[in-house]
């Protein structure tokens, strides 16, 4: 198994992983109880000691969908009397997630901030233990609330585990426990639960379950949605612009596929968005984009064709010197810097391997 900091420095590749963590398409949906009788939000709830904390962990760099589980389920606890904290480790960058921050009041606070103690109750969010971007903050984890595929066999026993992998967002999950308990949404969690589920659906158009529509029927007319139509929709900033330009100057587009090297760096939120405004082109049906990062090359995919599977042609390009994952429509990898490769070559092998595969 290829260890990331044997030669990437752990942000770095933190960074990478988050995006190997999307939602995913269609698998089936369970609520996954294990090694224990807890079978509802309101036991697991009843279940935490009052006398201490509650930290909710969302993954390493979160995105919208888990800043607003967590702040879903922190409402919900302290309903019930119990004081929960926000935590999440990495870094927070776009524009778009610091104002959902400041705007819905997400008080989300940097694990470096903060020291766990062992017997501390966790919760975490949107994620799942033993992921690559899911910090061990060394606390006793209670809960688990996650929609992304995941091994439930080889993690230790945990309390709560509430897994829906065919739902669009884990905002979803959380919107059906305040069913579960009768509890009115406020109009932020709402306006939260929308910009998750809009976002991990890339706006309802892949893995979108009845549970989605359901929590659009619950939220839209409560939510803010001004706001949603202004700042979650307009996720592009005006820094970004130069990635654009340059991105329009070397865009290689052949037979469905988009390529394009951006040797000046770019971080990856920004990457996937790149990547998303070239598969808005009609003839790009699949993406991909190398990006030159400390310590070698990162990879963002992008893949809207069925049979194009984002994360095997990554796979399948870069390994076994790099290392790739993610699902059908959304993959991404590393590459360590190496004497004999260059950018270039990745796109040869990318086209061959349409040529030959694919088409
Ligand atoms: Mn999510």
């Amino acid at each position: 198994m290829l260890q990331g900091r044997d030669y990437l420095s752990p942000g770095f590749l933190n960074s990478l992983v988050a995006i190997f963590f999307h939602p995913s398409y269609h698998v089936l949906y369970d609520l996954y109880l294990k090694d224990s009788g807890m079978s509802s939000f309101t036991e697991f709830a009843d279940s935490l000691d009052r006398g201490s904390e509650v930290y909710i962990q969302t993954h390493d760099f979160p995105d919208h969908d888990a800043l607003a589980s967590a702040l879903g389920v922190k409402y919900l606890l302290e309903q019930r009397g119990l004081a929960c904290r926000i935590v999440y480790s990495g870094t927070i960058i776009r524009g778009d997630l610091k104002d959902f921050i400041r705007i819905i009041g997400i008080p989300a606070e940097n694990s470096d901030s903060l020291t766990l103690r062992k017997d501390d109750q966790l919760i975490i969010v949107d994620g799942f233990l033993g992921n690559r971007n899911v910090r061990d903050l060394g606390a006793s984890v209670k809960g688990i609330i996650d929609h992304h595929p995941q091994d439930v066999d080889s993690i230790p026993p945990v309390g709560f585990i509430d897994l829906r992998t065919d739902y669009g967002s884990c905002s979803t999950i959380i919107a059906s426990y305040f069913q579960e308990t009768d509890t009115p949404i406020p109009k932020s969690i709402a306006t939260a639960f929308l910009a998750g589920l809009y976002i991990d659906t890339s706006f309802l158009t892949r893995g979108v379950s009845s549970q989605d529509i359901e929590l659009i029927n619950l939220c839209y007319f409560i939510s803010d949605r001004e706001y949603l139509n202004i700042h979650v929709r307009n996720k592009i900033q005006s820094s970004d612009l130069p990635y654009f330009r340059y991105l329009l100057k070397h865009l290689t587009i052949a037979d469905l596929c988009g390529f394009c090297y951006l040797p000046q760096g770019c971080e990856q939120n920004l990457m996937g968005i790149l990547a998303d405004f070239c598969l808005s082109i009609q003839e790009v049906r699949f993406v991909l984009m190398i990006s030159r990062n400390n310590g070698g090359y990162s990879i963002s995919a992008r893949s809207e064709k069925a049979g194009w599977d984002a994360a095997e042609i990554v796979k399948a390009l870069i390994e076994p010197e790099g290392f790739g994952g993610g699902h059908a429509h959304m993959a991404g990898g590393v590459i360590k810097d190496r004497p004999d490769f260059h950018p270039n070559d990745l796109k040869n092998r990318l086209y061959a391997y349409i040529r030959e595969h694919l088409v």
